[in-house]
């Protein structure tokens, strides 16, 4: 029997990330990639020190209750931990830590995509010539919103909503946000940022919207239908936070009544199942959808990898993880 902690971890991980913890760790993979359905998570947290979830587990309480009592360490692959009941695990003295700091940028940069493919048309755009039916340049052809001069409004000032302000101020943006808690001022001088203490306020404002905060019972449908009518008609909406953050049908809506001018979304509330009418929204152009790769780079998944593993690492040494989660946190 190896030594080390017994870990299961419930995806398939870069090759890189595996090979380190099979050296390091008494370490299980479901191989098959797909994700674990409730009794294959139940059976798999039976005999185990360390499970490391991602984001298409679900762990609530019930299922937390009937872990084994080996288990000490939830260790998430990922940084959004709203699949996890985080209170149930404290309450049953099981520690939880995240990956968060290195999927920041890569994701900013996934939001700026995003803005910009939904302003410009970019996807609409590239899919008429693979097709065949561009039929030459018009002066009235393909017109988009220009991004310089306009105003994004950064919903989450955190880590990512930072490094998306960043980006936006060198396409000449001006930064706008609204946030628990206002960031501190040096921040706010070097991003050139404008703090909304109303959210209602800003909303009804901004050309742009980007939600860029984590799902939280909080933060559930925070873009409300009420607060989404506040937007003007000519607004876009981009998410690649959660997709629990907007009440989806009431965006849908809007958009399908030519209320907004579009909407860019990597996160949706039942992913991956994504409703037959934003599909609809999508071929005609009016938005852009992505499946879930905000942080999808080769780089971002194996420094994942190597947080979980310094996570598990320093829990099993008997230290504070660093990215342990607090119940204050969620
Ligand atoms: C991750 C994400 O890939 O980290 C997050 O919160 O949403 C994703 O970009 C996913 O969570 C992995 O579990």
């Amino acid at each position: 029997v190896k030594a080390g902690p017994r870990v299961f971890v419930t995806r398939k991980l870069h090759d890189q990330t595996e090979a380190r913890m099979r050296e390091l760790f008494d370490v299980r993979f479901n191989d098959t990639d797909a994700p674990m359905s409730p009794p294959a998570l139940r059976e798999a947290m039976q005999d185990i020190d360390v499970m490391v979830p991602t984001v298409t587990d679900r762990l609530p309480a019930a299922l937390i209750a009937e872990a084994g009592p080996r288990l000490k360490l939830i260790a998430q692959f990922g940084t959004g931990i709203d699949n996890i009941d985080v209170g149930a695990a404290l309450d049953r003295g099981i520690t939880v830590t995240n990956t968060p700091g290195v999927l920041t940028d890569d994701t900013a940069d996934m939001t700026m995509g995003l803005i910009l493919s939904v302003a410009r048309r970019i996807v609409e755009g590239a899919s008429l010539v693979p097709a065949g039916t561009w039929s030459g340049w018009s002066p009235t052809f393909m017109l988009g919103h220009r991004i310089t001069g306009k105003r994004l409004g950064i919903v989450g000032m955190g880590r990512i909503g930072q490094a998306l302000a960043q980006r936006a101020r060198a396409f000449g943006l001006s930064i706008h946000y609204h946030n628990r808690n206002r960031v501190p001022a040096a921040v706010e001088a070097k991003l050139e940022a404008t703090y909304w203490d109303s959210l209602d306020q800003m909303l009804a404002r901004m050309d742009i919207v980007s939600i860029n905060c984590p799902h939280t019972p909080a933060t559930y449908h925070l873009l409300s239908a009420r607060r989404l009518k506040l937007l003007r008609p000519d607004a876009i909406v981009i998410n690649t936070a959660r997709g629990e953050v907007i009440d989806e049908a009431a965006l849908t809506r809007m958009l399908e009544a030519g209320e907004l001018a579009g909407a860019g979304l990597d996160v949706f509330e039942q992913e991956p199942a994504v409703s037959p009418k934003l599909v609809r929204l999508a071929k005609a152009g009016r938005v852009t959808l992505l499946p879930h790769m905000g942080s999808a780079t080769i780089e971002g998944r194996i420094e994942m990898g190597e947080r979980v593993i310094v996570n598990i690492r320093s829990f099993v040494d008997g230290h504070r993880p660093p990215d342990r989660i607090l119940r204050s946190m969620v």
